[in-house]
């Protein structure tokens, strides 16, 4: 792993429906992200946050996508921020703040991998459109955006599209996936282990096949972890808790078989909703899988 680390946080809560996913960044930064990397020696530098304005109207648009100028705005900020951070050779490390945000880090990190693997580890897929999205919310959208569906405004940011290649996406721990998603999915073939895949063939396997899945023609490999990936019972401080997750340990497992392959090249943890939290468990829990993920070991 490259051992410049440069940390971003983007407080944006404009992607979906509920308050306080904006304070992620801080409860992460509160549970102590730059000590545990620092310890494992890492050079880190801490950017600080975007600002994100304050919308007139948090509501449904006309095109089904809400917040659409700000979520646009903002990832348009952020993209070139990872560009940048990419280009000093550092590996940007992005803490959110709701889903949408994997917008602007893929932007910004595909400007120069035009071959990027991506692992987005979530209860959902993130691949509706405006057409297809039940809900409005942006979050739900970010993976279709990356891959180049969806509204321009969006897709367009710093100028290239599809920034990414659906042959170079693995989704690990789906269990939530609205019609159109579905349909997309199958259209693409995106590689999808669902909570059936991993109960059944254990995340052992799962990440050896995924990380197989990512390296294949790829010039770098970034992971998308939304928290909500996790079991509500490990990780409640989440917007959208979903049953049946996977767990505390299994996703250990994951950042550490992750750690041992030594493929990424940049990570973004998103959708700790600290006031949704017991405590702030949530971001600890984030914590903790980085610390896996960067290479802390027991002994
Ligand atoms: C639903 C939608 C979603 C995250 C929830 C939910 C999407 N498919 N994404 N939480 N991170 O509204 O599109
Ligand atoms: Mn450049
Ligand atoms: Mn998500
Ligand atoms: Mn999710």
């Amino acid at each position: 792993m490259n051992k410049k680390v440069s940390l971003i946080g983007v407080p944006m809560d404009l992607g979906q429906g509920r308050r306080g996913v904006d304070m992620g960044p801080s409860a992460i930064r509160y549970a102590h992200v730059i000590e545990r990397l620092e310890k494992l020696d890492y050079d880190v530098i801490d950017l600080g946050d975007l600002g994100i304005p304050n919308p007139q109207d948090r509501a449904r648009n006309g095109e089904n996508l809400k917040c659409l100028d700000e979520v646009a705005q903002v990832n348009t900020e952020l993209a070139e921020r990872v560009h940048t951070i990419v280009e000093e050779g550092r590996f940007p490390l992005v803490l959110g703040g709701d889903h949408s945000i994997a917008i602007g880090t893929l932007a910004g990190v595909a400007k120069h991998k035009k071959n990027l693997g991506v692992i987005w580890y979530d209860a959902h897929a993130d691949i509706n459109t405006g057409e297809t999205s039940p809900s409005g919310n942006i979050h739900g959208m970010s993976l279709a955006v990356g891959l180049g569906y969806g509204h321009e405004r969006l897709t367009q940011i710093l100028g290239y599209s599809p920034k990414i290649k659906p042959e170079h996406v693995v989704i690990i721990g789906a269990r939530d996936l609205d019609e159109g998603e579905k349909q997309l999915i199958k259209k693409l073939g995106i590689k999808v282990f669902t909570m059936h895949e991993i109960d059944r063939l254990g995340m052992t396997y799962v990440m050896e096949e995924a990380i197989k899945h990512v390296s294949n023609g790829t010039d770098g490999v970034h992971l998308s972890l939304d928290l909500d990936g996790l079991d509500p019972h490990d990780a409640p401080g989440v917007g959208t808790p979903v049953r049946g997750g996977i767990s505390y340990r299994e996703s250990h497992l994951a950042m550490e078989i992750l750690a041992e392959a030594d493929i990424l090249t940049s990570a973004e943890f998103v959708e700790v909703n600290p006031i949704l939290d017991h405590g702030n468990t949530t971001a600890n829990v984030a914590v903790a899988l980085l610390g896996s993920l960067f290479g802390e070991k027991l002994l």
